[in-house]
Protein backbone atom coordinates (compact mmCIF):
# COMPACT_ATOMS: atom_id res chain seq x y z
CA UNK A 1 0.00 0.00 0.00
CA UNK A 2 0.99 3.64 -1.00
CA UNK A 3 1.67 6.32 2.10
CA UNK A 4 -0.82 9.30 1.49
CA UNK A 5 0.16 10.77 4.65
CA UNK A 6 1.13 14.40 4.78
CA UNK A 7 0.58 14.70 0.90
CA UNK A 8 -1.81 17.80 0.40
CA UNK A 9 -2.18 18.98 3.61
CA UNK A 10 -4.17 22.73 3.49
CA UNK A 11 -4.18 25.12 5.53
CA UNK A 12 -7.91 24.70 6.22
CA UNK A 13 -7.15 21.43 6.97
CA UNK A 14 -4.62 22.76 9.72
CA UNK A 15 -6.95 24.97 11.54
CA UNK A 16 -9.73 22.66 12.09
CA UNK A 17 -10.55 19.79 14.26
CA UNK A 18 -7.88 17.62 15.97
CA UNK A 19 -9.71 14.89 15.00
CA UNK A 20 -9.57 13.91 11.70
CA UNK A 21 -6.98 16.98 9.96
CA UNK A 22 -4.55 16.15 10.99
CA UNK A 23 -3.34 14.46 7.85
CA UNK A 24 -5.86 14.48 4.91
CA UNK A 25 -6.17 11.75 1.99
CA UNK A 26 -5.56 13.32 -1.37
CA UNK A 27 -6.52 10.14 -2.98
CA UNK A 28 -9.60 10.96 -5.90
CA UNK A 29 -12.70 9.69 -4.51
CA UNK A 30 -13.18 8.75 -8.52
CA UNK A 31 -11.35 5.68 -7.38
CA UNK A 32 -13.48 3.77 -5.14
CA UNK A 33 -17.30 2.84 -6.08
CA UNK A 34 -20.41 4.75 -4.20
CA UNK A 35 -21.11 2.58 -0.90
CA UNK A 36 -24.42 0.93 -1.85
CA UNK A 37 -27.34 1.40 1.09
CA UNK A 38 -29.72 -1.24 0.62
CA UNK A 39 -33.57 -0.72 0.95
CA UNK A 40 -34.54 -1.38 4.68
CA UNK A 41 -37.44 -3.55 5.23
CA UNK A 42 -39.45 -3.41 8.63
CA UNK A 43 -40.37 -6.88 9.51
CA UNK A 44 -43.65 -5.68 11.29
CA UNK A 45 -45.72 -6.61 8.01
CA UNK A 46 -44.72 -9.79 6.37
CA UNK A 47 -41.79 -9.89 4.41
CA UNK A 48 -40.06 -12.27 1.48
CA UNK A 49 -36.51 -12.76 1.30
CA UNK A 50 -35.92 -14.77 -2.06
CA UNK A 51 -32.66 -16.22 -2.24
CA UNK A 52 -30.96 -16.49 -5.70
CA UNK A 53 -27.83 -15.83 -7.83
CA UNK A 54 -27.85 -13.03 -10.22
CA UNK A 55 -24.72 -10.76 -11.13
CA UNK A 56 -23.57 -8.25 -9.24
CA UNK A 57 -20.67 -5.11 -10.27
CA UNK A 58 -17.33 -6.39 -8.74
CA UNK A 59 -15.10 -3.62 -10.06
CA UNK A 60 -13.92 -6.29 -12.66
CA UNK A 61 -14.95 -7.07 -16.37
CA UNK A 62 -19.04 -8.17 -16.52
CA UNK A 63 -18.47 -8.82 -12.48
CA UNK A 64 -19.79 -12.03 -10.90
CA UNK A 65 -22.31 -14.48 -10.16
CA UNK A 66 -23.25 -13.34 -6.29
CA UNK A 67 -26.09 -15.27 -3.86
CA UNK A 68 -28.17 -13.08 -2.25
CA UNK A 69 -31.59 -11.86 -0.56
CA UNK A 70 -33.17 -10.00 -3.20
CA UNK A 71 -31.55 -8.11 -6.39
CA UNK A 72 -29.06 -6.47 -4.81
CA UNK A 73 -25.32 -7.17 -4.37
CA UNK A 74 -26.26 -7.94 -0.44
CA UNK A 75 -29.30 -8.36 1.74
CA UNK A 76 -32.03 -6.01 2.14
CA UNK A 77 -31.07 -4.11 5.90
CA UNK A 78 -33.73 -5.45 8.31
CA UNK A 79 -35.09 -2.48 11.13
CA UNK A 80 -37.29 -4.04 13.63
CA UNK A 81 -38.28 -2.80 16.96
CA UNK A 82 -37.63 -4.16 19.96
CA UNK A 83 -40.56 -6.07 21.05
CA UNK A 84 -41.89 -6.52 17.70
CA UNK A 85 -42.85 -9.38 16.03
CA UNK A 86 -40.68 -10.78 13.08
CA UNK A 87 -42.17 -12.71 10.17
CA UNK A 88 -40.08 -13.45 7.50
CA UNK A 89 -40.64 -15.58 4.86
CA UNK A 90 -37.98 -17.20 3.06
CA UNK A 91 -37.55 -18.67 -0.89
CA UNK A 92 -35.07 -20.89 -2.01
CA UNK A 93 -34.23 -20.20 -5.61
CA UNK A 94 -30.87 -20.88 -5.26
CA UNK A 95 -29.31 -24.35 -6.57
CA UNK A 96 -28.35 -25.71 -3.23
CA UNK A 97 -29.94 -25.79 0.26
CA UNK A 98 -29.80 -22.60 2.63
CA UNK A 99 -31.41 -21.52 5.74
CA UNK A 100 -30.75 -17.86 7.65
CA UNK A 101 -29.51 -17.46 10.56
CA UNK A 102 -29.86 -14.13 13.11
CA UNK A 103 -27.11 -13.53 14.48
CA UNK A 104 -27.24 -12.41 17.39
CA UNK A 105 -30.53 -12.38 18.20
CA UNK A 106 -32.17 -14.96 20.66
CA UNK A 107 -35.20 -17.01 18.92
CA UNK A 108 -37.16 -19.83 19.26
CA UNK A 109 -35.33 -22.89 17.71
CA UNK A 110 -37.16 -23.34 14.44
CA UNK A 111 -36.27 -19.67 14.20
CA UNK A 112 -32.46 -20.06 14.88
CA UNK A 113 -31.01 -21.12 10.85
CA UNK A 114 -29.54 -24.63 12.50
CA UNK A 115 -28.64 -26.38 9.37
CA UNK A 116 -30.61 -29.50 9.65
CA UNK A 117 -33.32 -26.78 8.72
CA UNK A 118 -31.70 -26.24 5.16
CA UNK A 119 -34.56 -25.98 2.44
CA UNK A 120 -33.93 -27.28 -1.05
CA UNK A 121 -34.61 -25.82 -4.11
CA UNK A 122 -38.06 -23.98 -4.59
CA UNK A 123 -38.83 -24.52 -0.82
CA UNK A 124 -39.81 -22.15 1.47
CA UNK A 125 -39.29 -21.56 5.12
CA UNK A 126 -41.49 -19.37 7.22
CA UNK A 127 -40.17 -17.43 10.06
CA UNK A 128 -41.64 -15.81 13.40
CA UNK A 129 -40.06 -14.64 16.42
CA UNK A 130 -40.30 -11.75 18.75
CA UNK A 131 -37.14 -9.47 18.64
CA UNK A 132 -36.89 -9.58 22.61
CA UNK A 133 -33.10 -8.27 22.46
CA UNK A 134 -31.78 -4.86 23.01
CA UNK A 135 -31.25 -1.78 20.05
CA UNK A 136 -28.11 -3.00 18.34
CA UNK A 137 -25.86 -3.91 15.26
CA UNK A 138 -26.75 -7.40 14.50
CA UNK A 139 -26.67 -9.05 10.92
CA UNK A 140 -28.37 -12.40 9.45
CA UNK A 141 -26.69 -15.13 7.13
CA UNK A 142 -27.26 -18.30 5.69
CA UNK A 143 -26.08 -21.40 7.79
CA UNK A 144 -25.93 -24.72 5.43
CA UNK A 145 -23.76 -27.04 6.77
CA UNK A 146 -20.91 -27.27 4.63
CA UNK A 147 -21.99 -24.09 2.34
CA UNK A 148 -22.15 -21.42 4.62
CA UNK A 149 -18.53 -20.22 3.38
CA UNK A 150 -19.43 -20.25 -0.29
CA UNK A 151 -22.83 -18.33 0.23
CA UNK A 152 -21.41 -15.86 2.81
CA UNK A 153 -18.88 -14.91 0.64
CA UNK A 154 -21.11 -14.59 -2.51
CA UNK A 155 -23.62 -12.12 -0.56
CA UNK A 156 -25.71 -14.54 1.41
CA UNK A 157 -26.06 -11.39 4.40
CA UNK A 158 -27.80 -8.78 5.48
CA UNK A 159 -27.82 -5.78 8.00
CA UNK A 160 -30.21 -5.89 10.92
CA UNK A 161 -30.33 -3.26 13.06
CA UNK A 162 -32.70 -3.57 16.79
CA UNK A 163 -33.82 -0.05 17.58
CA UNK A 164 -35.73 0.70 20.88
CA UNK A 165 -36.85 3.66 22.99
CA UNK A 166 -33.42 3.49 25.40
CA UNK A 167 -31.03 4.68 22.74
CA UNK A 168 -33.54 6.77 20.82
CA UNK A 169 -32.89 8.72 24.39
CA UNK A 170 -29.17 9.44 23.16
CA UNK A 171 -30.10 11.32 20.24
CA UNK A 172 -27.59 9.82 18.39
CA UNK A 173 -26.77 10.34 14.62
CA UNK A 174 -29.31 8.53 12.26
CA UNK A 175 -30.97 9.21 9.18
CA UNK A 176 -28.47 9.71 6.29
CA UNK A 177 -25.69 10.30 9.37
CA UNK A 178 -25.83 6.62 10.09
CA UNK A 179 -23.89 4.52 8.20
CA UNK A 180 -24.17 0.26 8.57
CA UNK A 181 -21.77 -1.66 6.57
CA UNK A 182 -20.84 -5.23 5.86
CA UNK A 183 -17.39 -5.69 5.37
CA UNK A 184 -16.27 -8.02 2.92
CA UNK A 185 -12.67 -9.21 1.45
CA UNK A 186 -13.28 -10.88 -2.10
CA UNK A 187 -10.91 -12.97 -4.24
CA UNK A 188 -11.68 -12.16 -7.88
CA UNK A 189 -10.52 -13.68 -11.22
CA UNK A 190 -9.34 -11.95 -13.68
CA UNK A 191 -13.42 -11.97 -15.39
CA UNK A 192 -14.20 -10.39 -11.99
CA UNK A 193 -16.19 -13.65 -10.94
CA UNK A 194 -16.01 -13.71 -6.75
CA UNK A 195 -13.75 -17.12 -5.97
CA UNK A 196 -13.74 -19.10 -3.41
CA UNK A 197 -12.07 -22.20 -3.16
CA UNK A 198 -9.85 -23.08 -0.32
CA UNK A 199 -6.75 -24.75 -1.23
CA UNK A 200 -4.88 -26.90 1.33
CA UNK A 201 -3.13 -24.28 3.23
CA UNK A 202 -6.52 -22.16 3.19
CA UNK A 203 -8.25 -24.75 5.04
CA UNK A 204 -5.83 -24.50 7.98
CA UNK A 205 -6.06 -20.77 8.32
CA UNK A 206 -8.77 -19.92 6.25
CA UNK A 207 -9.50 -17.50 2.91
CA UNK A 208 -8.76 -14.39 2.10
CA UNK A 209 -9.23 -11.78 -0.48
CA UNK A 210 -7.79 -8.66 -1.61
CA UNK A 211 -10.96 -6.74 -2.85
CA UNK A 212 -12.54 -4.77 0.36
CA UNK A 213 -16.37 -4.75 -0.41
CA UNK A 214 -19.14 -2.75 1.43
CA UNK A 215 -22.57 -3.98 1.13
CA UNK A 216 -21.39 -5.94 -1.75
CA UNK A 217 -19.81 -2.64 -3.61
CA UNK A 218 -16.02 -3.02 -4.43
CA UNK A 219 -13.48 -0.77 -2.85
CA UNK A 220 -16.64 1.85 -1.82
CA UNK A 221 -16.19 5.14 -0.92
CA UNK A 222 -19.22 7.49 0.67
CA UNK A 223 -19.79 11.16 0.54
CA UNK A 224 -20.01 12.87 3.84
CA UNK A 225 -21.06 16.20 5.32
CA UNK A 226 -18.74 17.95 7.85
CA UNK A 227 -20.53 16.28 11.23
CA UNK A 228 -20.94 13.15 13.46
CA UNK A 229 -21.88 10.30 12.07
CA UNK A 230 -22.74 7.07 13.33
CA UNK A 231 -20.80 4.04 11.70
CA UNK A 232 -22.05 0.14 12.33
CA UNK A 233 -19.42 -2.01 11.20
CA UNK A 234 -19.90 -6.00 10.55
CA UNK A 235 -17.14 -8.10 10.05
CA UNK A 236 -18.40 -10.42 7.31
CA UNK A 237 -15.29 -11.61 6.20
CA UNK A 238 -14.72 -15.60 5.72
CA UNK A 239 -11.37 -15.24 7.98
CA UNK A 240 -9.95 -11.92 8.33
CA UNK A 241 -9.16 -10.23 11.65
CA UNK A 242 -9.68 -6.63 10.62
CA UNK A 243 -8.09 -3.60 13.14
CA UNK A 244 -10.27 -1.09 12.10
CA UNK A 245 -8.76 2.78 12.32
CA UNK A 246 -8.96 6.11 10.79
CA UNK A 247 -5.91 6.92 8.12
CA UNK A 248 -5.78 10.01 10.16
CA UNK A 249 -4.93 7.65 13.30
CA UNK A 250 -7.34 9.75 15.00
CA UNK A 251 -9.72 8.49 17.73
CA UNK A 252 -13.01 7.28 17.26
CA UNK A 253 -15.76 6.81 19.87
CA UNK A 254 -17.45 3.56 20.45
CA UNK A 255 -20.87 3.30 21.97
CA UNK A 256 -21.88 -0.67 21.20
CA UNK A 257 -20.60 -3.80 20.21
CA UNK A 258 -22.25 -7.35 19.18
CA UNK A 259 -25.60 -6.96 21.89
CA UNK A 260 -26.03 -3.38 21.87
CA UNK A 261 -24.63 -0.24 23.43
CA UNK A 262 -21.57 -0.52 25.82
CA UNK A 263 -21.99 0.65 29.62
CA UNK A 264 -20.49 4.16 28.49
CA UNK A 265 -18.58 5.07 25.19
CA UNK A 266 -15.06 4.56 25.18
CA UNK A 267 -12.86 6.51 23.08
CA UNK A 268 -11.01 4.41 21.08
CA UNK A 269 -7.96 4.70 18.07
CA UNK A 270 -9.12 0.97 16.79
CA UNK A 271 -10.89 -1.56 17.41
CA UNK A 272 -10.20 -5.42 16.44
CA UNK A 273 -13.03 -7.24 14.59
CA UNK A 274 -13.02 -11.31 14.13
CA UNK A 275 -16.09 -12.54 11.91
CA UNK A 276 -19.25 -11.43 13.16
CA UNK A 277 -18.11 -9.47 15.68
CA UNK A 278 -19.91 -5.45 15.18
CA UNK A 279 -18.65 -2.33 16.41
CA UNK A 280 -21.22 0.83 16.71
CA UNK A 281 -18.71 4.19 16.44
CA UNK A 282 -19.06 7.54 16.69
CA UNK A 283 -17.06 9.06 13.89
CA UNK A 284 -16.75 12.84 13.69
CA UNK A 285 -15.46 14.97 10.30
CA UNK A 286 -16.75 18.23 11.86
CA UNK A 287 -14.24 21.09 10.76
CA UNK A 288 -12.77 19.11 7.50
CA UNK A 289 -13.03 20.90 4.85
CA UNK A 290 -15.42 20.06 1.39
CA UNK A 291 -12.89 18.02 -0.58
CA UNK A 292 -10.81 16.07 2.11
CA UNK A 293 -11.23 12.56 3.04
CA UNK A 294 -10.40 9.90 5.53
CA UNK A 295 -9.71 6.36 4.77
CA UNK A 296 -11.46 3.63 7.01
CA UNK A 297 -8.62 0.93 7.31
CA UNK A 298 -7.94 -2.51 8.50
CA UNK A 299 -4.19 -1.77 9.52
CA UNK A 300 -1.34 -4.23 9.51
CA UNK A 301 -0.66 -6.21 12.55
CA UNK A 302 1.43 -9.50 12.74
CA UNK A 303 -0.85 -12.66 11.81
CA UNK A 304 -1.76 -14.08 15.01
CA UNK A 305 -0.81 -18.02 14.37
CA UNK A 306 1.91 -19.89 16.32
CA UNK A 307 4.16 -22.64 15.31
CA UNK A 308 3.78 -21.78 11.80
CA UNK A 309 6.10 -18.85 10.92
CA UNK A 310 3.21 -16.95 9.87
CA UNK A 311 1.40 -19.33 7.32
CA UNK A 312 1.24 -16.22 4.97
CA UNK A 313 5.06 -14.74 5.25
CA UNK A 314 5.37 -11.26 5.73
CA UNK A 315 4.66 -10.24 2.45
CA UNK A 316 1.74 -8.25 1.59
CA UNK A 317 0.10 -11.32 -0.07
CA UNK A 318 -1.03 -15.05 1.02
CA UNK A 319 0.16 -17.85 -0.23
CA UNK A 320 -2.88 -18.40 -2.30
CA UNK A 321 -3.59 -15.05 -3.62
CA UNK A 322 -5.60 -12.03 -1.52
CA UNK A 323 -4.26 -10.14 1.05
CA UNK A 324 -2.49 -11.89 3.67
CA UNK A 325 -4.22 -12.23 7.65
CA UNK A 326 -2.46 -9.11 9.53
CA UNK A 327 -2.20 -7.09 5.81
CA UNK A 328 -3.36 -4.02 5.37
CA UNK A 329 -6.65 -2.31 3.38
CA UNK A 330 -8.90 0.21 2.85
CA UNK A 331 -12.42 -0.21 3.82
CA UNK A 332 -14.28 2.66 3.16
CA UNK A 333 -13.33 5.81 1.84
CA UNK A 334 -15.05 8.86 3.56
CA UNK A 335 -15.00 12.18 1.56
CA UNK A 336 -16.41 15.35 2.24
CA UNK A 337 -18.80 17.03 0.51
CA UNK A 338 -20.56 19.57 2.35
CA UNK A 339 -19.40 21.48 5.19
CA UNK A 340 -22.05 22.12 8.03
CA UNK A 341 -22.16 24.20 11.23
CA UNK A 342 -23.66 21.68 13.75
CA UNK A 343 -23.82 21.59 17.91
CA UNK A 344 -21.38 18.66 18.59
CA UNK A 345 -23.28 15.48 20.21
CA UNK A 346 -22.77 15.30 24.01
CA UNK A 347 -22.75 12.06 25.66
CA UNK A 348 -25.55 11.59 27.57
CA UNK A 349 -25.31 8.60 30.51
CA UNK A 350 -26.02 5.37 28.49
CA UNK A 351 -28.62 3.23 30.07
CA UNK A 352 -27.72 0.27 32.59
CA UNK A 353 -27.15 -2.86 31.15
CA UNK A 354 -27.80 -6.11 33.10
CA UNK A 355 -24.97 -8.77 32.53
CA UNK A 356 -24.50 -12.20 33.33
CA UNK A 357 -23.32 -12.91 36.62
CA UNK A 358 -20.34 -15.27 36.89
CA UNK A 359 -21.61 -15.99 41.11
CA UNK A 360 -24.41 -17.14 39.96
CA UNK A 361 -23.03 -19.87 37.69
CA UNK A 362 -24.40 -23.39 38.32
CA UNK A 363 -21.16 -24.81 36.48
CA UNK A 364 -17.93 -24.44 33.99
CA UNK A 365 -17.60 -25.98 30.58
CA UNK A 366 -14.51 -26.68 29.22
CA UNK A 367 -14.00 -26.66 25.37
CA UNK A 368 -11.20 -26.72 23.32
CA UNK A 369 -10.13 -25.44 19.97
CA UNK A 370 -7.63 -27.87 18.34
CA UNK A 371 -6.55 -28.53 14.77
CA UNK A 372 -4.94 -32.04 14.42
CA UNK A 373 -4.53 -34.02 11.46
CA UNK A 374 -5.90 -30.68 8.92
CA UNK A 375 -9.03 -30.88 10.53
CA UNK A 376 -10.65 -28.29 12.89
CA UNK A 377 -12.13 -29.86 16.02
CA UNK A 378 -13.67 -28.29 19.45
CA UNK A 379 -13.08 -31.27 22.28
CA UNK A 380 -11.68 -33.51 20.17
CA UNK A 381 -14.82 -33.75 17.93
CA UNK A 382 -15.95 -32.40 14.72
CA UNK A 383 -19.91 -31.62 14.28
CA UNK A 384 -22.35 -33.97 13.62
CA UNK A 385 -25.92 -32.79 12.96
CA UNK A 386 -27.79 -35.18 15.04
CA UNK A 387 -25.20 -35.57 17.98
CA UNK A 388 -26.09 -33.35 20.94
CA UNK A 389 -23.19 -32.15 22.77
CA UNK A 390 -24.21 -30.04 25.89
CA UNK A 391 -26.79 -30.00 27.46
CA UNK A 392 -27.79 -27.02 29.94
CA UNK A 393 -30.28 -26.43 32.60
CA UNK A 394 -33.26 -23.72 31.06
CA UNK A 395 -33.13 -20.35 33.10
CA UNK A 396 -29.12 -21.31 34.12
CA UNK A 397 -26.08 -19.14 34.29
CA UNK A 398 -22.73 -20.72 33.64
CA UNK A 399 -19.28 -20.03 32.91
CA UNK A 400 -18.23 -21.61 29.28
CA UNK A 401 -14.06 -21.67 29.58
CA UNK A 402 -12.89 -21.52 25.62
CA UNK A 403 -8.59 -22.89 25.04
CA UNK A 404 -7.07 -22.45 21.69
CA UNK A 405 -4.52 -25.15 21.50
CA UNK A 406 -4.60 -25.01 17.64
CA UNK A 407 -2.32 -22.67 15.63
CA UNK A 408 -5.13 -20.26 14.45
CA UNK A 409 -7.51 -17.49 15.83
CA UNK A 410 -11.08 -18.76 16.08
CA UNK A 411 -13.67 -16.18 16.64
CA UNK A 412 -16.34 -18.38 18.80
CA UNK A 413 -19.92 -17.35 17.88
CA UNK A 414 -22.70 -19.05 20.59
CA UNK A 415 -25.67 -18.95 19.47
CA UNK A 416 -28.90 -17.74 21.56
CA UNK A 417 -27.55 -16.10 23.85
CA UNK A 418 -25.37 -12.88 24.65
CA UNK A 419 -22.42 -13.54 26.81
CA UNK A 420 -20.01 -11.36 29.12
CA UNK A 421 -16.40 -11.85 28.28
CA UNK A 422 -14.78 -12.11 32.33
CA UNK A 423 -11.19 -13.04 31.62
CA UNK A 424 -8.62 -13.49 29.13
CA UNK A 425 -5.94 -15.63 30.14
CA UNK A 426 -2.28 -16.08 28.09
CA UNK A 427 -2.28 -14.38 24.54
CA UNK A 428 -2.99 -11.05 24.86
CA UNK A 429 -4.16 -11.54 28.40
CA UNK A 430 -6.04 -8.72 28.78
CA UNK A 431 -10.30 -7.84 27.57
CA UNK A 432 -10.33 -5.21 25.17
CA UNK A 433 -12.75 -1.77 24.98
CA UNK A 434 -14.85 -3.68 22.42
CA UNK A 435 -15.34 -6.80 24.19
CA UNK A 436 -16.79 -5.21 27.60
CA UNK A 437 -20.75 -5.06 27.26
CA UNK A 438 -23.08 -8.07 25.54
CA UNK A 439 -21.24 -10.39 23.24
CA UNK A 440 -22.15 -13.00 20.64
CA UNK A 441 -18.77 -13.69 19.39
CA UNK A 442 -15.41 -13.98 20.81
CA UNK A 443 -11.66 -13.58 19.32
CA UNK A 444 -9.68 -16.34 20.54
CA UNK A 445 -6.48 -16.18 19.33
CA UNK A 446 -3.72 -19.50 19.75
CA UNK A 447 -2.71 -20.15 23.91
CA UNK A 448 -5.66 -18.19 24.88
CA UNK A 449 -8.74 -19.34 27.39
CA UNK A 450 -11.28 -16.75 27.32
CA UNK A 451 -13.77 -16.97 29.77
CA UNK A 452 -17.28 -15.91 29.10
CA UNK A 453 -20.43 -16.24 31.74
CA UNK A 454 -23.96 -16.39 29.65
CA UNK A 455 -27.71 -16.71 31.05
CA UNK A 456 -29.83 -19.60 29.00
CA UNK A 457 -33.45 -18.23 29.61
CA UNK A 458 -34.45 -17.04 26.25
CA UNK A 459 -35.68 -20.66 24.93
CA UNK A 460 -35.77 -24.30 25.04
CA UNK A 461 -34.28 -26.08 22.26
CA UNK A 462 -31.41 -26.75 19.74
CA UNK A 463 -28.83 -24.78 19.77
CA UNK A 464 -25.46 -24.10 18.20
CA UNK A 465 -21.63 -23.09 19.42
CA UNK A 466 -19.21 -22.79 16.57
CA UNK A 467 -16.14 -21.09 14.91
CA UNK A 468 -17.20 -17.71 12.70
CA UNK A 469 -14.03 -18.73 10.40
CA UNK A 470 -16.25 -19.92 7.53
CA UNK A 471 -13.56 -22.32 6.56
CA UNK A 472 -13.59 -24.18 9.91
CA UNK A 473 -16.72 -23.79 10.43
CA UNK A 474 -18.10 -25.93 7.46
CA UNK A 475 -15.36 -28.20 8.31
CA UNK A 476 -17.15 -28.99 11.46
CA UNK A 477 -15.39 -26.58 14.08
CA UNK A 478 -18.99 -26.62 15.92
CA UNK A 479 -21.20 -28.24 18.04
CA UNK A 480 -24.75 -28.60 19.32
CA UNK A 481 -25.87 -28.11 22.59
CA UNK A 482 -29.59 -28.42 23.94
CA UNK A 483 -30.81 -25.55 26.35
CA UNK A 484 -33.69 -28.20 28.44
CU1 LIG B 1 -11.77 -21.28 13.67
Amino acid sequence: MQRRDFVGLSAAALVGSRHLLAQPSTRSAATRTALWRPPELRPATAISLRANAHRVHTGVGNGGMAMTLGDGAVGPTLRIRRGERARISLLNELDEPTILHWHGLRVPEEADGHPRLAIGTGQRYEYGFDVMDRAGTYWYHSHPHHRTGPQVVRGMAGLLIVEDEEEEALDLPRGAREVAVLIQDRRLTAEGEISFDPQMHERMEGFFGDVPFGNGTPSPGIAVDSAMYRLRIVNVTASRITRVALSTGATMTLIGVDGGLLPAPVAVDHVDLGTGERADLLVDFSGMAAGSSVMLKSLAFPPPYRGMGGMGGMGGMGMGGGTRQGGEMDLLEFTVTREVRERRWTPTPFPAISLPDPAQAARTREFRFQNMRMQHTINGRQFEMDRMDETVRFGSTEIWRFTNESNFPHPVHMHEVQFRILERRGGRGAIFPWERGLKDTALLYPGETISVAATFDAHRGRFLMHCHNLVHEDMGMMMNYAIE
